[in-house]
């Protein structure tokens, strides 16, 4: 006999609960607080990083994307209806994480100095429809101006003067994102400066840059409003033996100024451990952003997977307590599969680790590591992995009226047909 999915599905859910009560873990709370927590869909996902300002140009940075699956999005409309697709299979009330090569500029070239929070009441009107908050990127690559592979870092006062004015700019339209939609807008630096060979002077662009965002900082914007980022990287395609904004560099930085840190799952060493940095960093900073990324052998943005790398982040922001204190957003990019399928798996593979990190039993669990009972611990947390954390999953995305795994592929097809399959390459 074969039962009906949602009878299955809501079986198997009480049979879990029985499951983790037994551990003292209530999985209605775990449902409630998962349900609460905004992840930050990357737009980029959407159309390769490409950004509606020069289709011709190409991407820059030192950022790469492969793979030519069909039916990437060519303007902010079909952006929109991409990521409405997405989120109409993601559990949850998400955000969107723009870069400001997105604005709707009507066709008119804008200078990245001359942009304004109106270049993006497409996206703002959309967003409240959505119910969506907006976070924001100045975009510091694919441009002339960046070309040489240095912005705010560059050794002409005028280049970094003109990104000077992009990163004021862009934390303006941060701060009108978090006004229009009543939730703070996290406004994120990266910046590609770096060399391909061996530098003489490493002190002089880590000056420069330190002065350049002084002055992009100089103004203070409400925090309810706008919250200032930085990322750093440990190397990238054409800055591999020097990359100004390292993340010594911004770790200080961040601390000294009172900034929010960025971490990017792909730009430490491949044996550095994220998920260990943030209990480090969170003693010394009020707040974190993550790009949560996947690293396969170098920094190659993979769509993020259920990944011990993944789960070990989650447990960290839940064990720590961190949740409140750390924004949480995607950075990946991969053409090599539908992209609306890869915004879905990796906003569920991220769900779902910190779903799973919810229902530990933290208190027991304490008390084994306070005992001194590393035998009790290891034995707690191997046996924790084969509870059935897919079917507590599976429960709440029928009652968010989203679609249980194994049942969305369907949706992703129909879309590929009807929608990505009518666009040009
Ligand atoms: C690049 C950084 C950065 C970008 C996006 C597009 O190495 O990770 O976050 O991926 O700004
Ligand atoms: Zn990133």
């Amino acid at each position: 006999m074969i039962l009906p999915r949602e009878a299955l599905i809501e079986q198997s859910y009480r049979l879990a609960q029985h499951h983790y009560a037994r551990l003292g873990v209530d999985t209605d709370a775990a449902i409630e607080k998962l349900l609460a927590i905004p992840i930050s869909l990357q737009c980029w996902q959407g159309d390769d990083v490409a950004g509606f300002e020069d289709q011709h140009g190409a991407l820059g940075g030192g950022l790469a994307v492969t793979g030519s699956h069909p039916g990437k999005a060519n303007n902010a409309d079909q952006l929109r209806a991409d990521l409405n697709q997405a989120l109409a299979l993601i559990p949850g009330r998400h955000r969107v994480n723009l870069h400001a090569s997105y604005a709707e500029t009507g066709g008119q070239a804008v200078a990245r100095n001359q942009l304004l929070p109106g270049h993006f009441d497409g996206w703002i009107d959309w967003a409240r429809e959505q119910r969506l908050g907006l976070d924001f990127n100045p975009t510091f690559f694919s441009h002339p101006l960046a070309a040489d592979g240095f912005t705010l870092s560059h050794q002409d006062a005028g280049v970094r003067q003109f990104w000077i004015e992009h990163g004021l700019a862009c934390r303006q339209i941060g701060a009108a994102f978090g006004a229009a939609l009543g939730s703070s807008c996290v406004t994120n630096v990266w910046i590609p400066d770096g060399y391909k060979d061996t530098p003489i002077d490493r002190r002089g662009p880590r000056e420069r840059l330190a002065a350049s965002l002084d002055a992009m900082f100089a103004e203070a914007i409400d925090p309810h409003l706008q919250i200032d980022a930085l990322e750093g990287k440990l190397f990238g395609l054409g800055s591999e033996s020097y990359v100004v904004g390292s993340y010594d560099f911004y770790l200080g930085y961040a601390i000294s100024r009172k900034k929010m840190l960025c971490l990017d799952a792909g730009h430490f060493h491949p044996t550095e451990s994220l998920a260990d940095k943030l209990s480090a960093v969170l003693i010394s900073l009020d707040q974190l952003l993550l790009h949560v990324s996947r690293g396969v052998r170098w920094d190659s943005d993979h769509v993020v997977t259920f990944s011990d790398d993944l789960q070990a982040i989650a447990q960290e922001l839940v064990r720590g307590n961190y949740l409140q204190r750390v924004r949480i957003g995607l950075d990946f990019f991969d053409a090599s599969i539908n992209r609306v399928a890869a915004w879905v798996i990796g906003a569920r593979a991220t769900l779902k680790a910190l779903l799973a990190a919810l229902l530990e039993p933290l208190p027991d669990w304490a008390h084994h590591e306070a005992a001194g009972d590393w035998t009790a611990r290891l034995i707690a947390l191997e046996e924790q992995k084969t509870l059935p954390l897919g079917a507590i999953w599976n429960y709440l995305c029928l009652q968010q009226n989203k679609p249980a795994d194994g049942d969305w592929l369907s949706c992703i097809r129909a879309y590929e047909s009807r929608v990505l399959a009518q666009r040009g390459r």
